[in-house]
């Protein structure tokens, strides 16, 4: 095989400036890769891009110096703050199971970043490999990027707020998935459900409990011996009857694809792999052997158009079952040995047999073990066939899980003939937020990871991504329901709604901890249904307008207190989140950057009250569901149900803070078709105008669902008046 590589690796860069459609600018060094993120129409400019910028050794470098009061901002799902200084980040997707604070390459390369200060600017760097930024860690005023090649467009995006900057980057890089409305109900999810009455028994449970239930996820358990579109015969041999028993009643189930397609003759998938030319290939042509869950795998070569083709048709054997959702995993593409390091640590082993090991020799020895999976080598030592090129996996490593997740993106869509469906994909890349949404991976049973959720939400919908949550409650080690009812307070926000932990933990489904504690999850989880409309609404005006659902508070507010903020976020553009994210707490610090009402939220009763700017402190025990809503906002809830097949939107509640006016617009369409693609929806917009001691009420609505309206309004002196209005 011929191979030829992208990467010319010349010192000296040239480029070439263009100007977007939207006004960005776009910075061409050398002789990118086609990654095909951003198509929009440019011309060719004289522009500068006002950095320090240099190549050095093959890399490219940009440096700024921060102003102490600078923020930076974005980088998607990574750990670290809202504002990200004070930390190195690495665009290098890889399966990092332990994220701790040293840590810092996770599952997404998300590289779109704002620096705020006196001007704010938005950047992007369209590169697939690794990305180094150094944002004011080794120096404190130094935010460094070290880009590890010589050829990139750089995107340079001004506008006069951080909101603003984001509005122009998602039109640069295209609208976001969209998952059907059942994506937004509540998911169980556990590797380890080793059975088919494992999953039965949640199931029946969650009901027995009267706690909604959207859906369960299978995790490798369902599959025989971890192949891919493969069934366990012995653990679930009527898979495809539950799945559409249980779909009746409004449960669906969501299975794990995992990258590597195991190496056994006789196995379909293997062999049609062989046959088609699908699988990666080593420098001498031949497929390249790693270890993941299957033992000895390949991977398919999703950069080809025609392997995405075939990989995407494979998901018929789970679409014929009834099943509509598919959540994609091990594809950065994690590696846990591969053969020839195996080979080497073996060797190694033996060599040191019967010798007296020093600690020295021994610590190399153990090491030659323990950091035996995701080596960087790995990932130079196979081929991809990229736009009729051979191409290193290292040059363009990062694009590995979007085209996986392209191909069963388009293998769903014709599969289901149009319908919606639930993807997820741990690895991710911009431009892949068109495809599915993304978890943020293997987080841990860890106070300090519910507080990460948190920071991680508004820097992800930078990226794009939209349909995300964290596993909740924790994916590693033991959860336990303080935790949980924690997390739980604050994942009710979130587009995916996921409860997920390892094999060995303890279980941590909504019901386990003890009557009080599944009291307080089915309070919550029910009100999360009782949200559900106004989730959806958010979630579909920020994806077709390119705007956050979770803002940090400094994108509105300049005060100190917001500018330094990291625990509070906005929601849309009526609420403020202030979640407890500690333990044996009942109470936490909230900064207002505005008056607004504290929102008590339960199916018994919903009560506000006012609440002045500034520091406060908000009472919020385990059993409460607290969070503010803005002045002269409205926000529409439904009653409860325990699937979103049953959500009755007939009666539409909407509790507000009004003094003079307020209008919500509730967003909604039929949320299965891919009819919204074309605009098609329907709006109920509701106006409140205050006139002396009352209001008046202005409702335009052509959603047939939607019967009545029933209002609660408070005012700054906290008096409530309700109005019910009746549309015939
Ligand atoms: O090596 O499928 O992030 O959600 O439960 C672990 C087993 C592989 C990693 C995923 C996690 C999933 C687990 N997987």
């Amino acid at each position: 095989m011929n191979i030829t590589k992208f990467r010319q690796s010349k010192e000296v860069l040239y480029l070439k400036s263009y100007t977007l459609e939207n006004g960005a600018k776009a910075f061409v060094f050398g002789d990118p890769v086609e990654t095909g993120i951003i198509r929009a129409e440019r011309t060719e400019a004289e522009l500068d891009h006002g950095l320090n910028l240099e190549t050095l050794n093959g890399h490219i470098f940009i440096r700024w110096t921060m102003h102490p009061k600078d923020i930076v901002y974005g980088l998607g799902s990574q750990l670290g703050g809202i504002n990200k200084r004070g930390r190195v980040y690495e665009s290098y997707c890889t399966d990092d199971p332990i994220h701790t604070e040293d840590k810092s390459a996770l599952y997404a390369s998300h590289n779109f970043f704002i620096l705020s200060g006196k001007v704010k600017t938005g950047y992007f760097i369209d590169f697939p490999s690794r990305v180094l930024y150094d944002v004011g860690f080794t120096m404190i005023d130094n935010f460094r990027i070290e880009v590890f090649g010589t050829d990139m467009v750089l995107y340079v995006i001004e506008g006069s707020d951080e909101e603003e900057i984001v509005r122009k980057f998602h039109q640069l890089i295209g609208r976001s998935y969209v998952p059907p409305k059942w994506g937004f109900g509540y998911f169980q999810s556990r590797w380890g459900y080793k059975t088919q009455e494992d999953v039965l028994k949640v199931c029946e449970t969650f009901r027995e409990k009267e706690i909604p239930l959207e859906g369960v996820y299978l995790d490798l358990d369902y599959m025989e011996n971890f192949k891919d579109f493969s069934l366990s015969k012995e653990r679930f041999p009527d898979l495809p009857r539950i799945t559409m028993e249980l779909k009746e009643k409004g449960i669906y189930i969501i299975p794990i694809i995992d990258a590597g397609v195991k190496i056994e003759q006789g196995y379909d998938i293997y062999e049609e792999g062989l046959e088609g030319n699908h699988f990666v290939r080593t420098a001498e042509g031949e497929p390249y052997v790693a270890a993941v869950w299957p033992g000895k795998v390949h991977f398919p070569d999703f950069m080809r158009e025609e392997t995405r083709e075939w990989f995407g048709s494979k998901y018929k054997f789970l679409t014929d079952m009834g099943i509509e959702g598919i959540w994609n995993d091990m594809n950065e593409p994690a590696i846990f040995y591969d053969e020839s390091e195996l080979e080497f640590a073996i060797q190694a082993s033996q060599d040191s047999r019967s010798k007296n090991l020093g600690v020295e020799p021994f610590f190399k020895l153990k090491d030659l073990y323990k950091n035996i999976a995701n080596r960087e080598k790995y990932y130079r030592t196979f081929y991809h066939d990229y736009r009729g090129k051979s191409v290193v996996n290292d040059e363009i490593h990062n694009l590995y899980g979007y085209y996986m997740t392209k191909s069963a993106n388009q293998g769903l869509r014709k599969l289901l003939g149009g319908k919606r469906f639930v993807l997820l994909s741990r690895a991710s890349h911009i431009g892949m937020h068109k495809y599915s949404g993304i978890w943020t991976g293997d987080n841990a049973s860890w106070w300090a990871h519910l507080e990460l959720n948190v920071k991680q939400m508004p820097s992800i919908n930078m990226a794009g991504f939209y349909y995300v949550g964290a596993d909740t409650g924790g994916f590693g080690g033991s959860s336990n329901g303080e935790l949980l009812v924690r997390w739980m307070q604050f994942s009710i926000f979130t587009p995916l709604l996921r409860n997920h932990s390892a094999i060995g933990n303890v279980n941590q489904e909504p019901y386990v901890f003890g009557e009080q504690i599944t009291e307080y999850n089915r309070r919550l989880i029910r009100a999360r249904y009782m949200l559900l409309p106004y989730l959806y609404s958010e979630y579909m005006k920020a994806v077709n307008d390119g705007l956050m659902m979770f803002k940090p508070l400094s994108f509105e507010c300049r005060d100190k207190e917001a500018l330094d903020s990291e625990d509070q976020l906005y929601l849309g553009n009526e609420l403020m989140l202030a979640p407890v994210t500690g333990a044996n707490l009942s109470s936490r610090l909230v900064y207002l950057p505005e008056e607004m009402a504290e929102v008590s939220f339960s199916e018994e009763a919903v009560t506000l009250k006012t609440v002045g700017m500034g520091n406060r402190r908000l009472e919020y025990g385990l059993s409460d569901l607290k969070f503010f809503i803005r002045k002269n906002r409205l926000l529409p809830y439904v009653a409860p149900a325990m699937t979103t097949k049953d959500l009755d939107i007939g009666t539409l509640h909407m509790v507000g803070y009004v003094d003079d006016v307020a209008e919500y617009i509730l967003y909604d369409d039929d949320g299965i078709s891919c009819d919204h693609e074309a605009g098609i929806h329907v709006e109920t917009r509701v106006r409140v105008t205050r006139k002396e001691d009352d209001y008046h009420v202005d409702v335009e609505n052509d959603n047939p669902k939607i019967k009545r309206i029933s209002l609660n309004i408070t005012d700054s002196r906290n008096r409530s008046i309700h109005k019910d209005v009746s549309l015939s």
